[in-house]
């Protein structure tokens, strides 16, 4: 039975799911949830999510919801050797202080940058000082490595990657983040399904973001 999967490419917890099952050669079938369609939102979906979040698996019966979880799940279940997650405790903790750090980068990068554009809510300046100063330390602590926890690729970077990729899909300036450019840069150039699963077409991303838009805007006048 394969493993499936809940789903959309534009929702960056999900595009780390799916770039962690492509490094360890684990095929998903992919079953799409178009948020602007509400099928989140669905009974039947809440049945198995009651959180109505995507990504959510169904691996034979086993359903599991919250990106980062599932990625451990992942590799604790099929590649239980594989150095994306490392058993070492020490590391293990390093990657996990990651993912923990990458839920404070998904709330400064959707506040300033995915609600102004697909929700047409306009930033705040604490906002905006918060994206900053976090892509700032995101950038201090990358430093000169090639992955975030030094030699090797782990989860970590497959997360912070698929939040921190909305940077360049909305063509925002990274030249105040040169380590955090060189690093994406990096690891864009190794892996190819890095575009494959984050890059969109221009007019793609334009109509989801007014579809998204308009999905909302009905939502909130109906409250
Ligand atoms: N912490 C969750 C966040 C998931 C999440 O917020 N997904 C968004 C799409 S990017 C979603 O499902 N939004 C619809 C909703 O929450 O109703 C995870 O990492 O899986």
């Amino acid at each position: 039975m394969p493993i499936h999967i809940y789903a959309t490419r534009y929702s960056p917890p999900c595009r780390a799911v799916l770039m962690t099952a492509k490094q360890l050669n684990i095929d998903l079938n992919l079953k799409t949830i178009h948020l602007n369609e509400g099928q989140h939102l669905t009974e039947d979906y809440l049945k198995i999510n009651p959180a109505h979040s995507i990504p959510t698996i169904d691996d034979n019966g086993f359903i599991l919801w919250e990106s980062r979880a599932i990625m451990q799940y992942l590799c604790n279940r099929y590649a239980p050797d594989s150095p994306l997650y490392p058993t070492d405790a020490t590391k293990r903790a390093l990657v996990d202080r990651w993912l923990n750090f990458d839920h404070t980068l998904t709330i400064a990068v959707r506040d300033a940058c995915l609600r102004p554009y697909f929700m047409g809510v306009e930033p705040t300046e604490q906002s905006l000082k918060v994206f900053n100063d976090t892509m700032k330390l995101l950038d201090e602590l990358i430093g000169n490595k090639k992955y975030l926890n030094g030699n090797h690729l782990t989860i970590a970077d497959l997360s912070v990657l698929a939040t921190t990729y909305t940077l360049k899909i909305l063509n925002k300036d990274m030249t105040p983040f040169p380590n955090f450019k060189t690093w994406i840069t990096g690891l864009t150039a190794e892996f190819p399904y890095v575009e494959e699963i984050n890059k969109f077409d221009e007019n793609d991303i334009k109509s989801q973001m007014n579809k998204t838009k308009t999905f909302f805007l009905e939502k909130l006048s109906k409250k």
